[in-house]
């Protein structure tokens, strides 16, 4: 036969269709987004879930990560990944509360009481119990919990905080919205929402008088540069739950699924382990940066918060028994 480029051209097509797998479908685009910067913890965990899947399931998915919330705003990733427009996002309790009141038992402070009680209470038939109705009226399929870490106040000026009376009249930054201004104002703060972004310009500016994040969080952001102390009141023992859209999940074979969910605990374990190392470390950090660091009277503060809590409107949409169910977990 003579060989034109019409018969060379038919013999490639031949040999592509016999050749399956050498020229299988085109990895998944998998796009993260998140209000992280770079150095923190949450934010390299990423890279380890892309890195074990890259592993794990070769040349089957494209793990894009967007950090500084430059894909999606804080906040608005819950509603992009139902609508499918995000494949994943690390959530917290207080943007599921939003849609799943019942939620807001999470982020009540002084609760979870560390970080072993949080993987049990997640991982868990409580855990099991709460991530359903996150998959049928939000669209979203937790993967697994991780440590964001224990929040402390970090503040501005030398006024020494003692109780909740202290903070009277202190303009806390919290995120926007109603779970997270209210723990502001049970620590007796007055509550000012702003987003993640644009905290060290509030502070550096004076707009607020401090904000509450966990330790490796405040060295990641550099908010030492503006702030003069920490106190460690210890309020919240903080979750991210790395999860996915239900439209994404739904396009995954079984053994993708197995392997997208080891993927991700494999990551959350990573920035669990490294975080509690780095938060066992940073008080002597903060000091050498010339911050005053000390802890309050987390009793005051404990008793005030929790009673805040049970007298508040969200606890009305708690399940019966929850908070005793919480406490039991050992
Ligand atoms: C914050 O805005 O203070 C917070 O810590 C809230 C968390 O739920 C999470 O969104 C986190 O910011 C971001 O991931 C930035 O670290």
């Amino acid at each position: 036969m003579r060989i034109t480029r019409r018969t060379a051209l038919l013999g490639a097509v031949a040999l592509a269709t016999l050749s399956g797998p050498a020229f299988a479908a085109d990895p998944l685009k998998v796009r993260i987004s998140s209000p992280a910067v770079e150095t923190d913890w949450h934010a390299r965990m990423l890279t380890v879930f892309k890195d074990e899947l890259a592993k794990s399931a070769p040349g089957e998915f494209d793990v894009e990560i967007h950090l500084n919330a430059t894909l999606f705003k804080q906040g608005t990733e819950p509603a992009a990944m139902e609508r499918g427009n995000l494949d994943m996002a690390m959530i917290s309790a207080q943007d599921i509360a939003k849609i799943v009141p019942a939620w807001s038992v999470f982020t009540a402070g002084y609760l979870i009481r560390d970080t072993e009680h949080q993987k049990k209470v997640f991982r868990g038939p409580i855990g099991e119990d709460f991530y359903k109705p996150v998959s049928e009226k939000m669209g979203i399929r937790v993967l697994d919990v991780g440590y964001l870490g224990t929040r402390q106040l970090n503040l501005r000026g030398t006024k020494e905080i003692k109780t909740p009376a202290d903070l009277a009249g202190v303009k806390l930054r919290m995120p926007g919205s109603d779970a997270w201004l209210f723990l502001g104002k049970a620590l007796g703060a007055n509550a000012t929402p702003v987003a993640f972004g644009e905290i060290y310009t509030a502070l550096q500016t004076g707009a607020i008088d401090g904000q509450d994040n966990p330790l490796p969080t405040d060295k990641a952001a550099k908010f030492y540069e503006v702030t003069n102390q920490i106190v460690l009141t210890s309020h919240l023992v903080d979750a991210i739950f790395l999860s996915m859209s239900e439209k994404t999940w739904a396009k995954l074979s079984d053994a993708q699924k197995a392997k997208v969910k080891a993927a991700a605990t494999k990551a959350v374990d990573w920035n669990t382990e490294n975080r509690l190392k780095d938060e066992a470390e940073l008080v002597a950090f903060f000091k050498e940066k010339g911050l005053k660091v000390y802890a309050p009277d987390v009793a005051a503060f404990r008793s005030t918060v929790q009673k805040a809590y049970l007298a508040s409107e969200f606890a009305k949409d708690w399940p019966a028994g929850i908070v005793d169910r919480v406490n039991a977990v050992k």
